[in-house]
This record gives C-alpha cells, structure tokens and sequence, in this order.
C-alpha cells in the first residue's frame, strides 16, 4: 500500500472517530460544543494521528488500541492552533482554509473551547476500553501526551517563541522553541503508539524517541520553509505571518538553503534510527520524507 492511499485511510478512520467522541452541537452547552468541533473538524492534514497509526503498525499493534491516543493528539494539537491564533499570541485570522475559531465564534468561547478540548484529550485517554489494558502502559501514554504539552514541551516553546519575537536567538535556541512547540507532540505520536505495544522493549522505546525527535524538529524547519515560499491558498494559513510579525525562523536565522539541508540531515537521521527496524518500518520511513518534503 502506498503511503498516499495509507494517510487516506488513516485520515478517514481519524475523522470518524473524532466525530463521534466530541461532544455533539445540539446538546448544552451548545456553543461551545459547536466551536469545539469546528477547531477539531474543520480539516487538517492528521499528520500525528496518522503517525500514531503508522508507528502503531509498524509494531503489529491492533488498530482499536490506537484510536484514543491518535484522537487524544489531535486534540490538543487543534486546541493548541484555537489559542495560538488568538489576539494575544499570533492573531490570525485564518486557519485551516477557514476563519479562525475566535473569528468564527468569539475570544471567550474560542479559549473556552481549547481549554475544553484539552481536558477532552485527557478524559479520552484514561477512559478508553479500546486502548491498551495493562495501566502501566496506559500511564506511559498519558505521560507522554502531559509532558509533551507542557512547560517541557509545547506550551514551554510558546513561551520562547513570545519572548523570541523581535530577537535574534542563536540556532541552537531556535532548535530548542522549534522541538519544544512542534516536536514533543509529533514525539509523543510515536511514542504513544509504542506505549500501546504489549511488551515496548526499551531500546525500541529510544530508537523510536530518536525518530520522534528528529522528525518533529524537521517538521517545524519545514513549516518555516512554507511559511516564506508556500502561498496562503495552499497552507489554509496567512503565508508569510512570521517575518511579518518578525519572529525568527530557521531560514531567516541560517538562510533558506542551510534551512532546507537541515530538515534533509534531519530526515536522514530519523529514517537512520529506523535502522533496527526492517521492512516492517518502510512506511515510518516514507513519512519522514514526506514531513520534509510537504507542500502545505
Ligand atoms: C496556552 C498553555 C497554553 C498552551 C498553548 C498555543 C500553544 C500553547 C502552542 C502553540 C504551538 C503551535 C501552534 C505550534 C505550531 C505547530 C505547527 C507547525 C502547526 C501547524 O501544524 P500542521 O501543519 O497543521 O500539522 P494542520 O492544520 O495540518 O493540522
């Protein structure tokens, strides 16, 4: 199967299983549920949960068990985009080819509704009867998800990323923000899906965490990348709102050209932590390239 035809099916059962575990419109309170679906729905290319299922594959593990830790990061991902695009972070008006959920509902409800859907994520996560049984593992995953989102992980990059505006970090600064607001989530994808074997063994855990890694950092380099080349048609997002708001990227830190032979060393390092893996691995190591080579 190609990786194409997999990220379809990936992103379909994704899409159904979101749906029917948010909270519907037409039960209270309504507006709020409705802009929780509206962040959480409204598109996307699913890139971390299809990580989960394609990482979950690679180990042999049942689809079933990876529904909630699939759902559970895209959740927090969607919530994460709600508050980034806010007045008081980025302010954007655009998301997803759509008005932003502020834009589409309102300030209030639109926070009300990540903080909503990050608890959402949670509930999910230690109450799934699909997941993984034994509790160690189901800790280990809901582990992974709190560390990445928090102040060693996504949230803490947020925190660098608005103190960075308008300064000129060095790279390895920049390399901390970027793994820190994008990388831990894109990690903690593959981590959960390893978590949700029966018995992970340990240099497995580290040989997947090197992957995780290596292909977060490499996703944001790209992001960057699209930020100044991409159009805002094709992204669904405002094309060149970082240097507009004059925060520093790894292109406008290092230069478009060493921008672009990081995210490939970055690439190759990941699909190299692949190496004791063999065949059953070739997908994880289709997607890697694909992060570098994304148009959108
Ligand atoms: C308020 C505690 C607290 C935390 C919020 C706002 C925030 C922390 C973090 C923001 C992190 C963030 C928005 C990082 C950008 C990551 C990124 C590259 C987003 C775009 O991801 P894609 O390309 O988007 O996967 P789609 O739309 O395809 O899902």
């Amino acid at each position: 199967m190609s990786l194409e035809h997999r990220l379809k099916t990936f992103r379909g059962r994704i899409e159904d299983y979101l749906d029917s575990k948010l909270p519907r419109e037409d039960t209270a309170p309504e507006r709020l549920h409705a802009a929780m679906r509206y962040a959480v729905l409204g598109g996307g290319k699913r890139v971390r949960p299809t990580l989960v299922y394609l990482t979950g594959e690679t180990l042999g593990v049942q689809i079933e068990r990876l529904d909630a830790p699939a759902a559970a990061v895209e959740i927090i991902h969607a919530y994460s985009l709600v508050h980034d695009d806010l007045p008081a972070m980025d302010d954007d008006d655009l998301r997803r080819g759509r008005p932003t959920c502020h834009r589409a509902f309102d300030e209030a409800t639109a926070i009300l509704a990540g903080d909503a859907l990050q608890i959402l994520a949670f509930e999910l996560l230690s109450g799934d009867t699909a997941m993984i049984g034994n509790p160690r593992n189901r800790l280990a995953i809901i582990r992974e998800l709190a560390v990445a989102s928090g102040t060693a992980g996504m949230a803490g990059g947020q925190a660098i990323d608005l103190w960075a505006q308008g300064r000129a970090p060095d790279v390895a600064t920049l390399e901390t923000m970027h793994s820190l607001k994008t990388g831990a989530l894109i990690n903690a994808s593959v981590l959960m899906a390893a978590w949700s074997a029966d018995h992970p063994d340990p240099a497995l855990i580290d040989a997947l965490g090197r992957f995780g890694r290596a292909i977060g950092l490499a996703f944001q380099i790209q992001d960057d990348i699209l930020d100044i080349e991409g159009d805002t048609e094709t992204l669904g997002k405002t094309a060149g709102a970082d240097s507009a708001r004059d925060k520093p990227t790894y292109p406008s830190v290092v230069g478009l050209e060493r921008a672009r032979q990081r995210a490939a060393e970055l690439c190759d390092a990941a699909i190299d932590a692949l190496s004791g893996l063999g065949e059953s691995a070739t997908a994880l190591r289709q997607m890697a390239a694909y992060i570098v080579r994304r148009d959108y």
